[in-house]
């Protein structure tokens, strides 16, 4: 048999799985098609930046007579125009836009909310280090037939699906809804994702490895600089950080590790935003078997109070992240 037929492609892991559950509709393999494609489309420009002399750079105009955008406005308008008029949608959020986004009305609105970090680490392009997209997804709980905020602000423990694309040294497609974490990597030569990664599950015993930005350790609390003291000295941890959440939390989910970034003097609330980045990646994280904390409490139980609302993060492997919630402890 040629290693051919062993191909999987998402759209037949995604039948598949829709197979197993007798109520589904096909509504939410359809909606995970369209934002496959987004990323397809996004990962076809990410990979061109690095021709941005060529190609002219955001602002100017390309050879075509069209403005350049800046990649995560482009990402942004991808992942819209992907769902906007799928009828699958009741309304949408993204860190791109200030407020939740509802579906035209000329569009037909369906029960799923999507809410998404279109291009996260876009600052990472010009040094061609991976990027990626983070989508979380929710159903509609609001009475109306259209979308809401309130159905926007829905604690991370509410998810019915969560996951990312990295566009790396290959363009790759995590997600889970619920039922374990699966990976799939893009063939370009055929268009398809193509299963590579079933089952992902963080790695026991874990590599002892964490990932934060050292330059801050003047800002952290007195619990944070022992935390960290810790783990350079007698925990004998190594250290990774790429600086892009996608790429560190994906390599965490690999190859065990705990990915830090906590609130210091100056960032009361840290840096990461909750509903498109800490919360989807918390499902993501978790159905992998590791654990995903604000250093007090678990992010899925956290309920959001706005959209872009920032939180601490500690995430990676459980007995990591339990040690960091044990050390954070001196701070309250
Ligand atoms: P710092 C990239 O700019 C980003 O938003 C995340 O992808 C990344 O984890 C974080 O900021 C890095 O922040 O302060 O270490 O540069």
């Amino acid at each position: 048999m040629s290693a051919d037929t062993h191909v999987v492609t998402i759209s037949r892991f995604l039948v598949e799985e829709e197979r197993r559950h007798p109520e589904a509709t096909g509504a939410f393999t359809d909606l995970l098609h369209e934002i496959a494609l987004a990323a397809k489309v996004i990962g076809r420009e990410v990979n061109k930046a690095g021709l941005v002399d060529i190609l002219g750079a955001a602002g100017d105009e390309n050879v075509h007579g069209e403005t350049v955008q800046k990649l995560d406005v482009f990402a942004n308008n991808v992942m819209y125009r992907a769902l906007d008029h799928t009828g699958l949608v009741a309304c949408m959020a993204s860190e791109e836009n200030e407020g939740f986004i509802p579906i035209p009305d000329k569009f037909p609105a369906g029960d799923y909310v999507v809410i998404y970090d279109p291009l996260d680490g876009s600052s990472n392009i010009d040094v061609n280090v991976s990027i990626g997209t983070i989508f979380s997804i929710h159903h509609k709980i609001s009475d109306g037939e259209r979308g809401t905020l309130e159905d926007c602000l829905q604690p991370g423990s509410k998810q019915v699906a969560a996951g990312y694309v990295l566009y790396g040294s290959s363009t790759m497609l995590v997600y889970t809804s619920g039922t374990g974490v699966h990976g799939f990597t893009l063939d370009p030569s055929i268009g398809e994702f193509l299963l590579s990664h079933p089952r992902m599950e963080i790695p026991v015993p874990p590599r002892k490895v964490y990932s934060i930005n050292e330059a801050y350790f003047r800002r952290w609390s007195r619990g944070q600089q022992e935390l960290v003291r810790y783990m350079k000295t007698e925990g004998e941890f190594g250290s990774r950080y790429i600086g892009s959440f996608v790429a560190d939390i994906h390599r965490t989910l690999l190859q065990g590790g705990i990915f830090m970034y906590p609130s210091d003097s100056v960032n009361r609330d840290g840096k990461l935003r909750l509903m498109y980045e800490a919360a989807p990646m918390a499902m993501v994280v978790e159905q992998a078997g590791g654990r995903a904390s604000d250093g007090r409490r678990d992010i899925l139980d956290i309920q959001p109070e706005s959209l872009h609302q920032r939180v601490p993060l500690f995430m990676g492997s459980t007995e990591f992240v339990d040690l960091a919630e044990e050390m954070l402890a001196v701070d309250d």
